[in-house]
C-alpha cells in the first residue's frame, strides 16, 4: 500500500499535485507538507506536517511515522527568486534534494523529483530541444536543476534508488498563484485579463517558450511514478511539453473570449534573459515512448478552462 509524503505541498504545482494524489490514493494515503505552519484546508483535510526538507532529522522522523513508500518533492525555489538569491536557492534546491535522497535510500522510498526546461541553457539546441543534449545553464535556478537530474541519477545507478522526474515547462493554472517564477506571466494575464481587460507582460512578445496546463502537469507526473520500470530508458528528467508560446500568441488566445483585452509590455532584463536562455520547444518524443505521454489540453482548451474557473474565483 503505498503512503506518499508531498513536500511543498502549497506551491503552485504541490497543491494540485496533492489534491489528485489523495484523490487517486486516499486522503490518508498522503501526508502533505510545507515548510511552516500554515492554515489551509488541503493540508488540514488530511495528515500534514511541516517540514524544511534540509532538516535530515525532521525529515527522517516523519518517514518513519507515516511509513512513507514514496516522496513527491516539489519544495524548490524558481528561477527569478532564485536569481535574487542564489545561495538560499542552492540551499534550498541541493541540500534539500540531497537530504531527500539519503531518506529515500535509507527508508527505501521511491522518489520524484522535478526538474524544469530551465535545465537547458544558451548552448543547448533551441528547437525541439532534444531529451539528451549539452545542458550548460546559465541561471542558479537552471545549474540545481542539472545538477538535481544527475545527483538522482547517480543515487539510482549507485544505490538502486527509484528516481524518476520531468522537465517541467511552464505551468499554467488558476488554484494557486505561482511565485517567483519567469513564466509566471502566463498565469497573471488570465488574472488581469479578467479584472482590467489589460496586462503589462515583462517577457518580449516574441519570448516562445514550452507551457503545459496544470492537469496535464499533474497526470503526467503521477503517470510516470506509476509506469513500468522495465520501460524506462531515462529516469530523471523527461522532457515534456503541451504547446510552445510567445506572449503575443497568448494575448490573441485571451482575445477570442475578450476582445477588448490590450496587451502591454514592460522588460524585466533580469526574467527576460532567464527566458533567453531556455529552449523555444521541447522534443518529448522519450516520454511518449517509454511511458505513453500526451498532453490533453490545447492552448484554447486551456484559456477557456482557466476564464471560466477565474471568473468564479474572482467573483
Ligand atoms: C519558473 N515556473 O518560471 C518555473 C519553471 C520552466 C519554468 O521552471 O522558474
Amino acid at each position: 500500500m503505498k503512503r506518499i509524503l508531498v513536500t511543498g505541498a502549497l506551491g503552485q504545482i504541490g497543491t494540485e499535485l496533492s489534491l489528485e494524489l489523495r484523490k487517486v490514493y486516499g486522503t490518508d494515503s498522503v501526508v502533505v507538507s510545507y515548510i511552516r505552519e500554515r492554515a489551509n484546508e488541503i493540508l488540514e483535510e488530511g495528515p500534514h506536517e511541516t517540514i524544511d526538507t534540509t532538516d535530515a532529522n525532521r525529515l527522517k522522523e516523519v518517514v518513519k511515522k507515516y511509513n512513507i513508500t514514496q516522496i513527491y518533492h516539489m519544495a524548490s525555489i524558481l528561477s527569478a527568486k532564485g536569481e535574487s538569491n542564489p545561495q538560499m536557492a542552492w540551499d534550498v534546491n541541493m541540500n534539500g534534494l540531497y537530504q531527500i535522497l539519503e531518506t529515500a535510500r535509507e527508508f527505501h522510498c521511491s522518489v520524484f523529483i522535478p526538474s524544469s526546461i530551465a535545465a537547458f541553457g544558451p548552448s543547448s539546441p533551441k528547437d525541439n530541444t532534444p531529451q539528451d543534449t549539452i545542458q550548460r545553464p546559465t541561471s542558479m535556478y537552471g545549474v540545481t536543476k542539472v545538477a538535481g537530474e544527475i545527483l538522482c541519477d547517480y543515487y539510482y545507478l549507485k544505490y538502486g534508488l527509484d528516481a524518476r522526474g520531468l522537465r517541467y515547462p511552464g505551468i499554467i493554472s488558476w488554484k494557486t498563484l505561482p511565485g517567483g517564477g519567469t513564466t509566471d506571466y502566463a498565469v497573471d494575464i488570465y488574472y488581469q485579463a479578467i479584472l482590467k481587460k489589460e496586462y503589462t507582460c515583462f517577457l518580449k512578445e516574441d519570448t516562445s517558450l514550452d507551457m503545459m496546463y496544470m492537469p496535464d502537469a499533474v497526470n503526467a507526473s503521477i503517470k510516470l511514478m506509476e509506469a513500468d520500470p522495465a520501460r524506462l530508458i531515462h529516469r530523471n528528467a523527461f522532457n515534456v511539453t503541451a504547446m510552445s508560446m510567445t506572449p503575443a500568441k497568448l494575448a490573441e488566445n485571451i482575445k477570442k473570449h475578450i476582445p477588448e483585452f490590450v496587451m502591454k509590455y514592460d522588460i524585466d532584463p533580469v526574467r527576460q534573459s532567464i527566458a533567453d536562455s531556455w529552449p523555444n520547444s521541447l522534443n518529448d518524443s522519450a516520454a511518449q515512448k517509454e511511458w505513453d505521454w500526451k498532453p490533453e489540453f490545447t492552448m484554447d482548451m486551456m484559456t477557456k478552462d482557466m476564464l471560466d474557473n477565474l471568473r468564479k474565483k474572482l467573483a
